[in-house]
């Protein structure tokens, strides 16, 4: 009625009809200015680079930015084991709602993954655990979960760190403090910054730790350094939270890659682990992964269950059927098992060979910097030590696409483009 009106006196512009015009106006002016302060968000510096790669028409481009696994044709790759999952999922699937927590059959082989096949704490129950939506899912909803019961408690993050790890406990609102990790002189582990803010952080601190292949930087604490961390951990009482979204890309087989979180375990630690099978099952898209808490006994670990669910609960309700039932007709069957841990070394191994076949095509080339790092670095990146300002050069010039702190994901280098992108790099280093 009132824009009928309001329609009237903008063709008669006249009367009473007029003013309801002009109401009807500033009405919709007020309308369209509800989302008129949002400015466009940053781009996320790793997503961002993707997008970034499929708009460029070159042939030659590269991306070597996210850290999605492809052969050595460039291609993405469907597991074996995978494809032969799904042959027998298919047709015996329903569709029905999962319960809050996820699959239980797949939890369980996903616990023994991090814990252990014979874990004790399985067998007392006192692992809490629920499916999540892969590892970003987990460490959120582990946020959520700190924030909700230990409100004053911060987070510890390594220097640097996976960038979205700042953005998962900042929308959780739980503060963070950062501890040295990386030695950039030596592109390293820099050992005694870290164990120094260790010691320093009030007892009873939350620390992140990246369980293997820590990301962006390549470099992992030896096994050595795990059991000193894990002692002073235990002086100072400290939380640990692993986050092991790369297990088995590490040392080609995820058993030895459970190292760290094992040496933890062996002492005693109630730890956290946020769990993913983006990289070593390649289940990117599929967004299956596990949200673990070791608790005293197995009262506290139900407990601590049903509050996780219940920030499942109102987030998403439950999580998704499908790349569970793959992950659980996997692990549940010894023989597709034993393929998948062939491929997962496969990829891993595939990822050596690039790094050796970068570096020897930099030394070839004659460059004069040193490129031990590329070797010496493990998992699916390479710290590379390009500043942002020759990474923009890489991709202007040569349309390869990394994010700009330097990474390159190793992932996706190729017997086919490790020429090229050895060359760039020269190209764009060799005057210093
Ligand atoms: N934790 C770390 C340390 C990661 O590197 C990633 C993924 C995740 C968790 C989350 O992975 P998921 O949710 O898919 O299981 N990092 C990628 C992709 C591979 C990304 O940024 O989302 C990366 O390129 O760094």
């Amino acid at each position: 009625m009132a824009s009928r009106t309001a329609l009237r006196g903008l063709i008669t512009g006249r009367g009473p009809a007029r003013s309801a015009a002009a109401a009807f106006i500033s009405g919709a002016r007020s309308i369209s200015s509800w989302w008129g302060a949002v400015e466009p968000a940053a781009k996320d510096p790793i997503l961002g680079v993707t997008e970034a790669f499929l708009a460029d028409p070159s042939p030659h481009k590269v991306n070597v930015g996210v850290g999605a696994y492809r052969d050595d044709n460039g291609k993405p790759v469907v597991l074996d084991c995978v494809r032969e999952a799904e042959r027998r999922i298919a047709g015996s699937q329903n569709m029905e709602y999962l319960p809050m927590g996820g699959s239980v059959k797949m939890i369980h082989e996903t616990l023994k993954l991090a814990y252990g096949e014979n874990s004790e704490f399985l067998k007392d129950k006192r692992i809490a655990a629920i499916q999540a939506l892969s590892g970003t899912g987990a460490c959120r909803v582990f946020a959520d979960f700190q924030r909700r019961f230990l409100p004053d408690s911060q987070i510890y993050i390594p220097v640097p760190t996976w960038a979205n790890h700042h953005n998962i406990w900042r929308d959780a609102h739980v503060p963070q403090r950062t501890f040295h990790y990386y030695h950039p002189e030596s592109r390293g582990l820099d050992f005694a910054a870290l164990m120094d803010d260790v010691k320093n952080a009030p007892n009873g601190s939350f620390f992140l730790l990246h369980a293997c292949a820590h990301n962006p930087t390549g470099v992992d604490p030896t096994e050595e350094q795990w059991r000193e961390i894990s002692y002073q951990f235990k002086v100072k009482r400290h939380f640990a939270f692993f986050d092991m979204a790369y297990q088995g890309f590490a040392s080609g087989d995820p058993e030895r890659d459970a190292k760290a979180i094992r040496i933890f375990l062996e002492d005693g630690h109630l730890i956290g682990c946020a769990q993913s099978y983006a990289k070593n099952m390649g289940l990117y898209g599929q967004r299956v992964g596990c949200l673990s808490i070791l608790c005293e006994d197995e009262l506290q670990a139900v407990a601590v269950k049903s509050q996780l669910q219940q920030i499942a609960r109102p987030m998403y309700s439950n999580p998704p059927v499908h790349g569970a039932l793959i992950v659980s007709t996997i692990l549940g069957d010894p023989e597709l098992k034993n393929l998948w841990l062939k491929e997962v070394k496969g990829m891993a191994d595939r990822i050596i060979g690039m790094r050796t076949a970068l570096r020897e095509n930099l030394e070839k080339l004659g460059s004069p910097l040193p490129w031990e790092h590329i070797t010496n670095q493990i998992g699916m990146f390479c710290y590379s030590g390009l500043t942002p300002e020759q990474v923009d050069r890489l991709t202007n010039e040569y349309h390869i696409y990394m994010t700009r702190n330097g990474r390159i994901s190793m992932a996706g280098v190729t017997t086919g483009n490790v020429g090229y992108l050895a060359n760039a790099i020269h190209e764009i280093t060799k005057s210093g």
